[in-house]
């Protein structure tokens, strides 16, 4: 008998959810079929384009050019890949902050491009002035992050993309979590907000569509050409992607989770998700807790090991920031049902 899969009653540490039921059944609808060869199945060639339509719609790119990767790791990857391809130095180095994802480190060692790290300011956003000392004329990527994976913090976008330009540096945005929330806050992250050359935008995040299902987003369609391998054995000449063979799953997901949520399903969605998270916030603070204050819907708190190792047996799924604060990810499968029977437990932890 096939295990039932995981329900997501007690996770709270993941930036995954539950996939809305359209996303869900249009992954069910294309498990079958293959985006990466577009001369056998062009349905979802197309509709991956209209993919790449809606998340340039979320983000701010008229005309954009990009496709759905597997995560937010490809997605990144690539974007550290189109700099490099760019760039003109024997050893191009890439800059980003200290809250970057561990994702650019794996890319920094497939491509051999040299990781500045940044140190974040006491609010957890890049440091501009560190950013600034950091980039010189071999500087290939600036990296900045729209809702970091620790704090859901947005860096200074903007200025980090003033900076890139002025060395010649690309500028990328990591939205992968952040960016189907931002555009809901009055927080500049986008490709209108700033000089953007490449985004990641993870449809399997906050867009509620199903796994595998990131985004790749390039302001200009040449960058995405620096990508471009020949396919001898395909009826179309190119093939920009990292993997292959890629499931239709998701392409085809995150377009149903787009047309059934944008812009007021999401809206509303990422509302109620602030919301449980400024709530939960102000109650780990009445239990005496120290608080980072929520920008987007993360909560982190200086809960101790043991009162979280508590937790985790009683089956929460929780995780923990490398400063060993405990981090709840408010995800639209979190109710505040659920958060409520999470702080009760919680309490009666404490007491152990
Ligand atoms: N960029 C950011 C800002 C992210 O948060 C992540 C994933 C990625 C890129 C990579 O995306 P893919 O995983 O789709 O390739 N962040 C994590 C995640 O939720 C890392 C993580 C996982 C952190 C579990 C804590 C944890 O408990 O997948």
């Amino acid at each position: 008998m096939p295990a039932e899969p995981q329900s997501f009653d007690r996770v709270l540490s993941s930036m995954c959810t539950d996939p809305h039921p359209a996303a869900r059944e249009a992954a069910v609808d294309f498990l079958a079929t293959n985006p990466g060869d577009p001369g056998t199945y062009p349905t979802i060639s197309a509709l991956e384009d209209d993919a790449v339509d809606a998340l340039g719609e979320i983000a701010g790119l008229a005309d954009p050019t990009g496709y759905i990767a597997s995560g937010g790791t490809e997605a990144n990857i690539q974007a550290v890949r189109i700099a490099r391809e760019r760039a003109e130095t024997a050893r191009p180095n890439v800059v980003m902050p200290d809250s970057g994802h561990f994702s650019f480190r794996k890319a920094a060692d497939l491509l051999e491009v040299d990781l500045r790290i940044v140190p974040t300011d006491d609010d957890y956003r890049a440091d501009l002035e560190a950013a600034r000392a950091s980039v010189d004329e071999e500087t290939a990527l600036v990296i900045g992050v729209a809702g970091t994976t620790e704090y859901g913090r947005v860096d200074p976008i903007p200025e980090l993309g003033t900076l890139a330009h002025e060395v010649d540096a690309l500028f990328h945005v990591d939205a992968a979590w952040g960016g189907y929330v931002l555009p809901f806050t009055d927080i500049p992250w986008n490709f209108e907000h700033a000089p953007v050359d490449t985004m990641t935008i993870d449809p399997h995040k906050m867009g509620q569509a199903a796994i595998p299902a990131g985004g790749l987003l390039v302001r200009d369609e040449t960058l995405l050409d620096e990508l471009a391998v020949d396919t001898p054995y395909l009826e179309t000449t190119a093939q920009a992607t990292l993997t292959g063979t890629r499931s239709g799953a998701g392409v085809a997901s995150a377009l149903a989770a787009f047309e059934a949520l944008w812009p007021d399903g999401y809206a509303a969605q990422y509302e109620r998700s602030q919301a449980n998270a400024e709530w939960l916030a102000g109650e780990l603070r009445n239990l005496g807790y120290d608080v980072i204050e929520p920008t987007l819907p993360l909560v982190a708190a200086d809960v101790p090991a043991q009162t979280f190792d508590a937790l985790r047996a009683e089956g929460w799924r929780v995780s923990r920031t490398g400063n060993d604060e405990m981090r709840v990810v408010c995800m639209p499968h979190v109710t505040r049902e659920m958060l409520a029977a999470f702080l009760e437990d919680l309490d009666g932890c404490r007491a152990v």
